[in-house]
């Protein structure tokens, strides 16, 4: 089915398996867009390694892909991308629903005539003198029912390759759209590239997506931030399940019992990191274990016994290079080995790729932008400069992420960057509770959208930029989930960004976040001692193991004291946050607000 390219007419294409689909809704669909965008040649993706080894030819011939060092990083490109194209977009991206409150205050909202005329103007003719590909792709195990399908149509090789890698892609995905006979449509073009005719439009009541302008990351891969988590929150509110921005691992104890939890951070917060966890030496000798289900995304449904089935939609990491180290995510480390797309990172003298904080001892020579490496001028990685990279060539990956049933969720963690306040961990009393912990998180600002850095949002359960709908008929939603024979996981909070008076984190973080898991799990089992407080219950004093952490007494304090004349504040900060959803907002949360700021004006 890997079609030669073909010269278009742009009238019909044939229905056949060489040069389309058996299913006539998406030859439509394909011939509709080929007429208005007018490829000079159509290529249906097959994903077989032919495919794959003539598009990155073509890569380099173009200059689109840059080979790196073959015996350090053997099947390993760089990519740079346009300097004005290297984040998501937040202020381009637009939710058009019918009713302007389906898309709610959390999202730019466009009429959706309005929106399909302004960006098909855009695509009007764009793609001449370039292939149009045809990318059939399923989100999740091809034979899990919780997984969903896609089409994206593009006219760039970068997105085809990195859609390889972060869905599965092509013949299989084609056969299970055309037994369904349905999937999200996603229309890309890179265009000419000018953050002037840029758009990311999704339209979540036709399921489809139109992007033009941008060949970066969220705004290009349909498949993951736009379909897997905006269409797709979308379709699991009218179909009752969750489509949510977490990463899932698993945690075997010594006894050999597995605990799935999945966790939602605000972007680059450290997910990755997290997903890939090593334990520290003690616990691995004792026998503890970390798996890698997924690193950012999580889709959710109830399953027969009451408990929630969670699977990766994904099967790649599009994973934050700076930062990533042998110290901070060796697995990732040893993941990104080969056979990786690194875009807008520095390379050395000999070609390897290089980011700040790699920590290799390694000097850049080129920057991000192909120019001599100057410290004055720019770092040499782009602070979102990206690695695509199979899951599968992960070293904790799990075999349970292809499980077609997906993995049963034990708990569930919210957490974000927050410098002061908020203690290391607190589980919330209940559902509702932790709905409105979930609701009310915030953290500071990083590289990855763009924007101001540094600057504290609040990010509900981490779905600011993703939720393709209203906010307060996302948590009604999420509300909806505590009902009778539902045994829902415990909900809690984390925050490894405590700093101290110096400005210095206070918790060490990535191997040792496994102590705070061990207490969660230790819940969960109700096994492990906590005491209850008006924001939630933190640990009793003991109840993690602390042993070899040098943590002074103070930086203790820090992380297990709730200061309850700030939490006043906070939640009066939340009740007007929650305030701004007006009347959608469900009184529920609401009044569990109120419930936990009078205990703290009344509780000693
Ligand atoms: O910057 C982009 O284009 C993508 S953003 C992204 C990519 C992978 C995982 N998470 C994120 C995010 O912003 O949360
Ligand atoms: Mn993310």
């Amino acid at each position: 089915m890997n079609a030669a390219p073909q010269a278009v007419t742009a009238k019909v294409l044939p229905a056949n398996a060489a040069t389309g689909s058996t299913l006539p809704a998406l030859n439509a669909w394909v011939a509709q867009v080929a007429a208005s965008t007018q490829p000079d040649a159509i290529h249906w993706c097959d994903g077989s390694d032919a495919e794959s080894a003539m598009l990155i030819e073509k890569m380099q011939a173009d200059g689109t892909l840059h080979p790196l060092n073959a015996q350090t990083h053997p099947n390993s490109w760089l990519h740079r991308s346009n300097p004005d194209d290297v984040a998501r977009v937040e202020h381009l991206t637009f939710v058009c629903t019918s009713d302007r409150d389906d898309a709610g205050p959390n999202n730019h909202w466009m009429a959706p005539a309005d929106a399909h005329a302004r960006i098909d103007a855009l695509f009007d003719g764009c793609m001449r003198g370039r292939t149009m590909y045809v990318i059939p792709y399923c989100m999740g195990p091809i034979g899990s029912p919780l997984s969903r399908c896609g089409v994206e149509i593009t006219d760039s090789r970068y997105v085809v390759a990195n859609m390889r890698i972060m869905t599965r892609m092509g013949a299989p995905a084609l056969k299970r759209i055309e037994a369904e006979g349905h999937f999200v449509k996603g229309l890309h073009s890179i265009g000419e590239l000018d953050p002037e005719r840029r758009f990311i439009m999704h339209f979540p009541e036709e399921l489809t997506i139109k992007s033009y302008g941008s060949g970066y990351g969220g705004n290009a891969l349909l498949g993951k931030k736009c379909h897997a988590l905006r269409i797709a929150s979308h379709q699991a509110r009218s179909e009752g399940w969750l489509a949510e921005h977490m990463l899932i691992l698993g945690i075997e104890n010594p006894q050999g019992e597995t605990h799935y939890i999945a966790a939602a951070f605000p972007s680059a917060c450290g997910k990755t990191n997290l997903a890939m966890l090593i334990p520290p030496e003690g616990y691995r000798r004792d026998g503890w274990k970390v798996s890698t289900i997924g690193d950012d995304i999580c889709w959710m449904r109830p399953g027969e016994d009451g408990r929630l089935y969670a699977i990766n939609p994904e099967a790649g990491f599009f994973g934050v290079a700076p930062g990533t180290s042998q110290k901070s995510n060796a697995n990732a480390m040893a993941t990104i080995q080969h056979d990786t797309i690194f875009t807008n990172v520095g390379v050395t003298a000999d070609n390897q790729p290089w980011w700040e904080g790699i920590g290799n001892g390694q000097v850049p020579v080129t920057d991000w932008r192909g120019d001599p490496f100057d410290p004055a001028t720019r770092p040499a990685a782009h602070p979102n400069s990206r690695f695509t990279v199979s899951a599968r060539q992960c070293p904790s990956y799990s075999d349970m992420a292809e499980d077609a049933k997906g993995v049963p969720i034990s708990a569930i963690v919210f957490g974000g960057r927050r410098a002061s306040l908020v203690p290391l961990v607190f589980e919330a009393r209940d559902w509702t509770h932790g709905v409105l912990v979930g609701a009310s998180m915030g953290s500071e600002t990083t590289a990855a959208a763009t924007g101001a850095v540094g600057v504290m949002r609040r990010d509900p359960m981490a779905m600011k930029p993703f939720c393709g709908y209203n906010y307060g008929d996302y948590f009604a939603h999420w509300l909806s989930f505590d009902k009778p024979g539902a045994k829902l996981p415990k909900i809690f909070h984390v925050n490894w960004f405590r700093k101290d008076a110096d400005g210095k984190f206070v918790w060490p973080g990535f191997g040792d976040n496994l102590r705070v898991l061990e207490w969660m799990i230790g819940r969960v089992n109700g096994t492990t001692e906590a005491v209850e407080t008006p924001i939630g219950a933190l640990p009793a004093p003991g109840a993690i193991n602390l042993d070899g952490l040098a943590l002074a007494e103070d930086s203790r304090r820090l992380l297990f004291d709730y200061d309850r004349d700030g939490w006043r504040q906070e939640f009066a900060g939340i009740a007007a946050y929650l305030d701004e959803y007006g009347e959608r907002m469900p009184q529920a949360l609401k009044a569990e607000q109120r419930r936990i700021a009078e205990l703290l004006e009344t509780a000693s």
